[in-house]
């Protein structure tokens, strides 16, 4: 395994710890850029006061010395700011006597994991499931995204996104070479301002009738090199990768590369790259609709991802549940939330994909410094030339 990576935490707990192994040697690392793409997730119009609560600053505690990784596991710790006022609630420790722990929760809300981490993990108490399932587990991603983020900028490889639907709202306009803070001043991260505009009524009307929403956001990988991945074996396909850490994440339902579903419509003629003469290599594509990645390999066009994601499942209307201390019906259990997290979705979005390229790039390369894997890349690419 070339890249690995855990977190640990619950939403109200202590903090979100996190470790990622593999990251080679003379990195340079910082709070300061930890930090700078924490800031980009609590973004977006429709998140919940939470994210007024928390700074999400993150401490590098392991891994790194003066200012460079030194090949060493890389730690990290993200205090919840929160957790002041959740301490008695949330404490580790077991109190005397047996009072009962306040705010339990016993009405699992349809769409989120309550009732089945109920069964699971048999807690009649589902804010044992909910603290661990929460979304609030993606700052700690975002943080070890930013690691592998930083080591493929290093190799020229940057990434970006947007949000392209919110609702029944469409960003129907192609990629432009819009400055990514251009996309981070939107509301709602959204390239079209006329479309954002519309998301965000969409979003106060849903929010009004204590309702939430979902929506789609679109990540892409530039500069990423060719031959990532292999068809050689099923689990070495990139797309594959690709799309498990992105389903992998809360709330996401559906994943597209490239044309992604679109090209069950289409013929042949219209859904593959043609190839030229002429470009770095022998041949150049004409365009890029496989997303950057074909037969289980990178392509060396931008990768391009697409993921859906599902409206939130805390509903400050509530839906139709069942109290499971009576097995009566009730309304769902109500926790303060977001009524649209899409925006921060797409933001996590780059830091799960550059945690697959980056495994992707290690695999390929390897090197256990950052020299050593530059030589390598540089190589690659000369090699690639002459092909
Ligand atoms: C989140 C923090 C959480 C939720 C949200 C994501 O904080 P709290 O529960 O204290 O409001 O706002 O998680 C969910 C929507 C969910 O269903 O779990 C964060 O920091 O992103």
């Amino acid at each position: 395994m070339s890249l690995r990576f855990l977190t640990a935490g619950e939403s109200h707990g202590a903090a979100l710890i996190g470790i990622i192994e593999g990251i080679p040697s003379g990195l340079a690392l910082d709070a300061a850029t930890l930090l700078a793409q924490a800031r980009r997730r609590k973004l977006g119009f429709g998140r919940g006061n939470r994210q007024n609560i928390e700074t999400d600053e993150v401490r590098i505690v392991a891994g790194v010395r003066r200012g460079f990784t030194i090949g060493s596991p890389v730690g990290l710790i993200l205090e919840n700011k929160d957790h002041a006022r959740w301490a008695e609630i949330m404490r580790v420790d077991a109190p005397a006597g047996d009072a009962p722990a306040a705010r339990e929760v016993h009405v699992p809300r349809p769409g989120h994991a309550d009732r089945i981490g109920g069964i699971k993990y048999a807690r009649a108490d589902l804010r044992d499931v909910l603290e661990r399932a929460s979304a609030r587990e993606t700052a700690m991603r975002v943080a070890l995204g930013t690691v592998a983020r930083a080591l493929l900028a290093e190799l020229g490889i940057t990434l970006s996104s947007r949000v392209v639907r919110i609702g029944s709202v469409v960003d129907e306009t192609p990629w432009r070479d819009v400055s990514p803070d251009e996309i981070d001043a939107s509301p709602v991260r959204a390239q079209d301002p006329v479309a954002a505009a519309a998301m965000v009524g969409e979003i106060e009307r849903a929010k009004a009738a204590g309702d939430s929403l979902g929506g789609v956001f679109e990540v892409v990988a530039r500069g990423v090199p060719v031959a990532l991945g292999s068809y050689a074996q099923w689990d070495r396909r990139l797309e594959g990768e690709v799309a498990k850490t992105f389903m992998a994440l809360n709330a996401i339902k559906g994943v597209e590369i490239g044309l992604g579903f679109g090209v069950a419509a289409i013929p042949g003629s219209q859904a593959h790259d043609e190839y030229e003469p002429g470009g770095d290599a022998r041949t150049r594509y004409r365009s890029n609709r496989a997303g950057g990645i074909e037969g289980g390999m990178s392509t060396g066009q931008p990768i391009v991802v697409r993921a859906a994601m599902k409206p939130i499942a805390t509903l400050m209307q509530p839906l139709d549940s069942v109290d499971l201390r009576t097995g009566e019906a009730a309304a769902a259990h109500i926790e303060r939330s977001d009524t649209c997290a899409v925006p921060a979705a797409a933001v996590i979005g780059e830091s799960l994909l550059a945690l697959a390229l980056a495994a992707a790039v290690l695999e390929k390369f390897g090197g256990d410094s950052l020299e050593e894997l530059r030589e390598r890349v540089r190589a690659w690419e000369t090699t690639v030339r002459a092909r």
